[in-house]
């Protein structure tokens, strides 16, 4: 039943044309499995996993019956001095996925407030060890870190950074690897851009690198437009952040539970961070939660203290939701019996296949794909930068697909049991949106 649009009024909703949105609402009232429902009762394809999140697909049984028996059972306990089982046992299931020394667990409510726990941690890290002077955080160019204070301070979006003043202090950003000049249509990792890397010796160079905390960048820039990292530079900025005792966080928001084809980015690129944020697939979206991976030394060095002192003065209320730990638990279980967690590298290929041969197609310029995501990037509409990109996601909206936008660029990253028939579905779509929009 549609809505009266006197009911949107009150609800200010976030990264939205709320007026526009308003006077064509598009509403979801239902999911199952690859499919949402919306409010004319017709099926959606999700092309996005929700919003990068819905990993397993929609309306898990696990997930849902430990969501249920959960709020029954206990539906909240709090987290400072206290604790619940569960909060426990999802920790040590966790850090068996994680890559190997990435064996400490700190749980947050979403990817913003992981990116913020991590840049405390870093800084509070340098600190006990008796390197108070490393206080300077470098993030990097086109980079999304979430939306706190922190986060849009490393981030390098500036739609999401312009508005809200002068953030944090001590920030620098290194340069951003998007180069089509020399990339365009590559697939899976481009061959050019490790020396891009460089750019922090740079930055070590104008500070000194006794005043640097952390570096922190996306192992594929996923907000910004799906930016897949060139050969061999993730490995280079891991060498030149140990050269210089700089900690190195991976944000694994989106890269995170199986995207790329292994549970983390950080396997699937072979370069291990000394810190890793989380949130999203790691409760498959159903219950908002987050986490930071830490390295062994990081968790030790906090704990130098005398015993009976808290060693880290930062949580949240939620932190470690009994609801949240349910849902993860039960997230956990379905990636391992359906193997979801690797299923994207037995997809990769046909995804890529079919994703680049939208090649050709009107207004494409580039093409990138890792695992399971996919950015097309398409011509802007002269002087109306995002709106073709836009008409291509309200045409495949009226053909039953949702699909993502990112400025020019179209994100994809769907759940990770798409069937091959989807995929072909999923693509074919944008490709008669393509030929029909301005
Ligand atoms: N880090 C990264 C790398 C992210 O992708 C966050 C942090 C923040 O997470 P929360 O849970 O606070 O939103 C994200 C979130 C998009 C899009 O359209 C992507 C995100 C959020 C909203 C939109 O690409 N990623
Ligand atoms: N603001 C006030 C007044 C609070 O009392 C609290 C938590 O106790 C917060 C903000 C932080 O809320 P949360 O722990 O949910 O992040």
């Amino acid at each position: 039943m549609p809505l009266n649009p006197a009911a949107l009024d009150a609800y200010w909703m976030p990264f939205t044309a709320n007026r526009q949105f308003k006077k064509a609402p598009r509403l979801l009232t239902g999911a199952d499995g690859m499919y949402f429902r919306d409010d004319r009762d017709r099926q959606v394809l999700d092309g996005i996993a929700g919003l990068w999140c819905v990993n397993a697909g929609h309306n898990r049984p696990h997930i849902v019956q430990a969501i249920q028996a959960q709020a029954a059972e206990l539906d909240f306990a709090p987290p400072f001095q206290m604790a619940h089982p569960k909060a426990f046992e999802l920790a040590e299931q966790l850090v068996q996925l994680t890559p190997a020394g990435l064996n400490k667990v700190f749980f947050t409510n979403s990817g913003s407030e992981s990116v913020d726990t991590a840049l405390k941690m870093a800084i509070a890290y340098h600190r006990v060890r008796g390197e108070g002077s490393r206080t300077r955080l470098i993030g990097r160019e086109r980079g999304y870190h979430g939306v706190n204070f922190g986060g849009i301070s490393v981030g390098g979006m500036v739609a999401n950074r312009k508005m809200f003043g002068t953030m944090l202090g001590g920030v620098d950003h290194i340069r951003h690897t998007h180069d089509p000049a020399r990339n365009a249509y590559s697939m899976g990792q481009p061959a050019h851009g490790a020396e891009l890397a460089d750019d922090l010796e740079r930055l070590v160079a104008l500070h000194d690198a006794s005043t640097i905390a952390a570096v922190i960048v996306e192992p594929i820039a996923g907000s910004t437009g799906v930016l897949i990292p060139p050969q061999g530079y993730l490995q280079r900025l891991r060498e030149i952040c140990d050269k210089h005792g700089i900690l190195l966080i991976f944000d694994e928001v989106i890269t995170g539970f199986g995207r790329t084809g292994n549970p983390f980015g950080a396997q699937t690129f072979g370069v291990t961070p000394d810190l890793m944020t989380v949130a999203k697939g790691l409760t498959n979206g159903c219950v908002p939660m987050g986490a930071v991976f830490a390295q062994q030394k990081i968790y030790d060095t906090f704990m130098s203290g005398p015993e009976h002192l808290i060693e880290f003065f930062h949580g949240y209320t939620y932190s470690a939701h009994p609801l949240a730990c349910a849902a993860a638990l039960g997230t956990l279980k379905t990636y391992a019996e359906e193997g979801l967690l690797t299923r994207a590298s037995a997809m990769q290929s046909q995804f890529a296949e079919a994703l680049h041969s939208l090649k050709g197609e009107p207004h494409v310029i580039d093409i990138r794909n890792m695992g399971l995501v996919g950015g097309i990037e398409l011509a802007p509409l002269p002087g109306e930068p995002a709106k073709r990109a836009f008409n291509v996601f309200l045409d495949c909206w009226e053909q039953g697909v949702l699909i993502r936008t990112t400025g020019d660029t179209i994100a994809l990253s769907p759940p990770l049991i798409i069937e091959s028939s989807q995929i072909d579905r999923l693509i074919d779509t944008i490709r008669t949106a393509l030929r029909r929009v301005a």
